[in-house]
């Protein structure tokens, strides 16, 4: 078995990992390491009732200041922070590196145990549920991804990988499906709407068509990667809509009121509203998109030779079929391997060898999902929405590696 798996190793070594060699430090020089420590025992008990990180990570999300939010949203009173994507292993987005975006006032700070979702409006029977009652339904979880519609790459050489594309993030989401209690309280004919209703200052609503909440994907949420949704997240429940933009999946939701019209209500309006394609201004669904995610901008590659470029690919229509990198500016493109499960509107996440030989490069990626849609470049995003800055910046992004090893925004 040791033998075995020894032979392995160095056959990698030696053969196909050629590229690999000059990236270790070098046998026997496990440099600094001590083997004979541990960790303060009170550290080491204060880690057992509730894990952290090792005080090695630091990772964090990067809050935007409310100058930022006035730009994004015309709302001074903001909470916004985007998720660190760089960092991001795997597609499941830790629930504290979850980005946000809330608008107009903080998290309300919600008992559990005096909480109610009311189910009315045009239906046979409104209800009233408490979080006890949500839980004993058959639950249903999902890994899906959240993306704010602000979420679009923008010129600008410095611009960071998160900066462009860190108002996204992916969480295994548990709860109930919106439709098992919409059939509990009969929806009446006629209604083609369901109106979201949200506890906070500012008590917002969003509105969203009936078809889309009688699918069995649409959730109420009470879980977020296998504990309580995070206050920021929207505790102690939330709405979560597949694929549809983020500025629907109401925080904090109090009521679900099903109505015959859509409510453009004030913050559905104010900062989330273009009318040339829409009434509502909305798309609805997030196009096929994806990102490198290293080398990218804002971060250094420490001298040429062997890395694995990767990124996340994903699309509000379904599962993500295949990803094109290009490591030349678009000329020519590769399939990408995926890492891991491609979900239904889930991050997918792709990885491609690349050995740097030091000279400019430019890289980028296209998503392709499963309805057979391509993730346009600007000038094909463009011919169609008309403008650039439309909503949903789905389009390729290209980042400009230059000679000494910066990563900068080549839109
Ligand atoms: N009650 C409430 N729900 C809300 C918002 C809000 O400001 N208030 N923001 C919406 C927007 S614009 C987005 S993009 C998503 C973000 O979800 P997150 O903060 O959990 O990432 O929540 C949506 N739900
Ligand atoms: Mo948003």
């Amino acid at each position: 078995m040791h033998a075995k798996r020894a032979t392995t190793r160095r056959q990698v070594l030696k053969g196909g990992g050629a590229a690999l060699v000059g990236l270790a430090a070098g046998a026997g020089t496990a440099s600094g390491q001590t083997l004979r420590t541990t960790m303060p025992d009170n550290l080491a008990r204060e880690l057992m009732a509730y894990g952290r990180r090792s005080r090695y990570v630091e990772t964090g999300r990067i809050t935007l200041d409310n100058k930022v939010n006035m730009q994004m949203h015309g709302d001074p009173y903001g909470f916004d922070a985007l998720t660190p994507l760089g960092e991001q292993m795997g597609i499941i987005t830790p629930a504290p590196l979850h980005f946000i975006s809330s608008h107009g006032d903080p998290p309300p700070d919600v008992d559990p145990a005096k909480h109610r979702l009311m189910i009315h409006g045009m239906v046979e029977r409104p209800l009233v549920f408490t979080m006890d009652e949500l839980k004993r339904l058959p639950s249903v979880s999902r890994i899906n991804f959240i993306e704010c519609l602000a979420n679009r790459p923008q010129p600008g050489e410095e611009r960071t990988l998160e900066q462009n594309h860190g108002l996204i993030g992916c969480s295994e989401w548990t709860g109930v499906p919106l439709s098992l209690l919409l059939k509990e309280a009969g929806v009446k004919n006629g209604a083609s709407w369901v109106v979201g209703e949200s506890l906070g200052r500012t008590q917002q609503a969003r509105s969203f068509p009936l078809g889309k909440a009688m699918m069995d994907d649409t959730l109420v949420a009470y879980g977020q990667n296998g504990e309580p949704v995070q206050p920021h997240n929207g505790y102690p429940l939330r709405l979560v809509i597949p694929g549809f933009e983020g500025k629907f999946q109401l925080k904090w939701l109090r009521g679900i009121k099903v109505t015959d019209q859509p409510y453009v209500t004030y913050w559905e309006h104010s900062s989330f509203t273009r009318r040339e394609r829409s009434p509502l201004g909305a798309y609805w669904e997030q196009g096929p998109k994806s990102v490198i995610t290293h080398p990218a901008g804002g971060q250094r590659l420490p001298g040429h030779g062997y890395f694995t470029i990767v990124g996340f690919a994903w699309s509000g229509t379904g599962a993500v079929s295949r990803v094109e990198v290009s490591t030349d500016g678009g000329r020519t493109w590769q399939n990408a391997e995926i890492e891991g499960p491609a979900l239904p509107m889930a991050m997918t996440r792709f990885k491609l060898p690349w050995t740097w030989d030091g000279s400019e490069a430019v890289l980028q990626s296209r998503c392709i999902d499963e309805r057979g849609d391509v993730q346009p470049t600007p000038e094909e995003y463009g011919a169609f929405w008309g403008e650039y800055a439309a909503p949903h910046g789905n389009v390729i992004q290209p980042w400009r590696v230059t000679s000494v090893g910066r990563v900068l925004n080549a839109l």
